[in-house]
């Protein structure tokens, strides 16, 4: 029945903004925040779901994880301003670099987060909220077309 269809997409986006909002948790112990970019018209690209928040307290004690999903045939990339990727240099040592992943079409990338930067502050001020903006760069036509990752204390 056609008069379904539009019900089935509205229920995929929502479970998609649950399971991003509440996370999941990989073997390792890190939790792990799934996003999907979706293309919205020829130059525009959004990463769902958009509105994520990540518990500090809990979510950040054994690691972060994205895993970015692209289904489409086409590169996104997703970037996040005041977050960092956690990198593994030669030598074995991490460092950390501004969080800008490309993901080629029909390609998944699992990405570290790094948390250096709240273990920081729970130590010292940290007790409110902070919010990172993130979006594609390389279509972000002329709207801001993003989410926000919300760190709660
Ligand atoms: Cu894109």
């Amino acid at each position: 029945m056609r008069s379904t269809r539009p019900s089935h997409l509205v229920t995929g986006s929502m479970t998609a903004a649950l399971v991003g909002a509440l996370g999941f948790w990989s073997e390792a112990g890190a939790a792990e925040f799934y996003f999907v970019v979706q293309e919205v018209g020829e130059k525009r690209a959004l990463w769902v779901p958009q509105e994520v928040v990540v518990h500090r307290s809990t979510e950040m004690e054994d690691g972060l994880v994205f895993v970015l999903e692209n289904p489409t045939d086409r590169t996104h990339a997703f970037a996040a301003y005041g977050l960092f990727e956690e990198v593994m240099g030669a030598g074995g040592k991490f460092s950390a670099k501004p969080l800008r992943v490309n993901v080629t079409a029909e390609d998944t990338v699992r990405i570290q987060i790094s948390t250096a930067q709240f273990d920081r502050k729970q130590a010292g001020v940290g007790s409110k909220e902070e919010a990172y903006p993130f979006f594609c760069p390389l279509h972000k036509g002329d709207a801001h077309l993003g989410g926000t990752i919300h760190v709660l204390p």
